[in-house]
């Protein structure tokens, strides 16, 4: 008669399959979209100054983000990076704004967002999750002012780090 033995290693993932009803299961995080958004602020433009604040983005794979874009100066701003959109999986973005003291959402919009434009004293947020590492150097704004030159030729220009 053969022996069967059945190591402590063995016993365990035999239970976590029995747990999870498919083997496959036993180690997946679920819907990465649905967690606790971590919040990150970034400020489109100041007084006289056409700039993104910070203007060095980090964000790591696998967390959900809701990068909050505000716009206090008097010049609508873009957010744009094709290269950013490349490596993150958009679930929303929202339009949102201050009301009587309590932060309502006016619109949403889901799908694949490629830049974002907010206009002087507004905000939006992108909620996403990146989903690839890289460093991208192409955030800017594209927009040109009364001189002819854009707010990236100014210095409206950034950078993103996904690690
Ligand atoms: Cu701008």
């Amino acid at each position: 008669m053969r022996s069967v033995r059945m190591t402590v290693g063995m016993a365990f993932a035999a239970a976590l399959a029995a747990t999870a009803g498919v083997v496959g299961l036993a180690g997946a995080a679920g819907d990465l979209s649905r967690q606790e958004p971590i919040e990150v602020t970034v400020t489109l433009g100041k007084p006289g100054q056409h700039v993104f604040l910070p203007n060095r983005l980090r964000f790591e794979t696998g967390k959900l983000y809701k990068l909050v874009l505000t716009n206090p100066s008097k010049d609508p701003h873009y957010f744009t990076s094709h290269a950013f959109t490349q490596l993150i999986y958009t679930r929303k973005v929202q339009v949102t704004q201050m009301r009587d003291g309590k932060l309502e959402t006016l619109a949403e919009f889901k799908g694949a967002i490629r830049e974002i434009e907010v206009y002087p004293g507004h905000r939006a947020e992108w909620w996403f999750v990146p989903v690839a590492t890289g460093r991208v150097t192409d955030l800017e704004c594209g927009i040109v002012g009364t001189d002819g030159k854009s707010h990236a030729h100014h210095g409206m220009v950034g950078e993103i780090v996904i690690e």
